[in-house]
């Protein structure tokens, strides 16, 4: 509605000014150079509050960037900071939320751009890691074996996030055909390894989209080699949490070396980190490429 009065501010000022030049010049391009900034309220969409892109977020603006003083960062939910931007992107509204891949609404909405971040608050390039409590190795060999070999690409990810999406389907259920139908892969974390004693394996996760699939996926290509799995999605700091008090045995959410960086100081020597189950992720301040804006420099001081 802002973005709506605005424009028709800047339409009614375009006929003022070129009214006063007499209608033979143009308007400068200061006159059509429009205030994002403003316009989205000095409001960043956010997601959960217990969120790594959360804490990075506010970390931006009270430590990253002078210039962010004053903003705000709205938590709420994914869900909520997913039906806003499809209502800002019907309306070719201006928009900044707080974004990452992989994710279904990049497959859905390509349109969409990160924007550049100079002070490296977001960092790049970042991995989806597995990480095991101590012990876990010796109390069960076997799984932690599967556990330790699996690794998948961005793009099995998001097939499982946009089908679920599409079909309208379980995540779990869909990660479950997955594994059907992907047996090559499966076979590259099993083959070999001794089927499970029917122990049960305890994951634990975090409850966006993209670890409910590959929390799936593991625990159905666990499932398939004789282990009993239980998942738990909780909250990114209890995730780290549980794994150095021994309470869960194993996870493949850590987004790491940023996104979950002050989560795992915290326990770093109490787990074991097994490196990268997914390269290729990705976190920042993302915005609709119909915006004429490329990075959180842009942004201006809230007023
Ligand atoms: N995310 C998705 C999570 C991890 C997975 C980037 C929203 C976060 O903790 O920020």
């Amino acid at each position: 509605m802002n973005f709506k009065r605005y424009m028709l501010l800047l339409v009614i000022s375009s006929v003022l000014v070129l009214a006063a030049c007499g209608g033979d010049e143009e308007t400068t391009s200061d006159d059509t150079d429009i205030n994002y900034s403003e316009e989205v309220d000095y409001t960043i969409i956010g997601i959960e509050p217990g969120a790594g892109i959360t804490v990075t977020t506010e970390t931006a603006i009270e430590e990253g960037y002078d210039h962010l003083a004053g903003w705000e960062l709205e938590q709420a939910s994914t869900a909520a900071m997913v039906t806003e931007l499809e209502s800002a992107i019907a309306n070719e509204e201006p928009i900044i939320v707080t974004g990452w891949n992989p994710h279904w609404k990049f497959a859905q909405f390509p349109d969409m751009k990160y924007l550049d971040d100079p002070e490296g608050i977001y960092g790049d390039a970042e991995n989806i890691q597995t990480l095991v409590r101590n012990d876990f190795e010796s109390d069960h060999p076997d799984a932690y074996e599967i556990i330790d070999r699996f690794y998948w690409e961005v793009e099995d990810m998001e097939e499982i996030m946009y089908e679920a999406n599409e079909s309208g389907l379980d995540i779990d259920e869909v990660a479950q055909q997955w594994v059907e139908e992907n047996a090559d892969a499966v076979a590259e974390w099993t083959d070999g390894v001794n089927e499970g004693d029917g122990s049960t394996i305890e994951l634990v996760s975090t409850p966006w989209d993209s670890e409910r699939a590959s929390a799936g996926v593991l625990s159905a290509a666990l499932e398939s080699h004789g282990f009993d799995v239980e998942v738990t999605p909780v909250d990114p700091s209890i995730v780290f949490e549980s794994l150095s008090s021994g309470d869960a045995d194993a996870t493949v959410a850590a987004w790491l070396p940023f996104t979950h960086a002050d989560f795992y100081e915290n326990v770093q020597d109490d787990v074991v980190d097994l490196g990268p189950n997914l390269e290729g992720a990705k976190i920042g301040l993302v915005v609709p490429a119909y915006m004429d804006i490329d990075s959180i420099e842009d942004l201006e001081l809230a007023e």
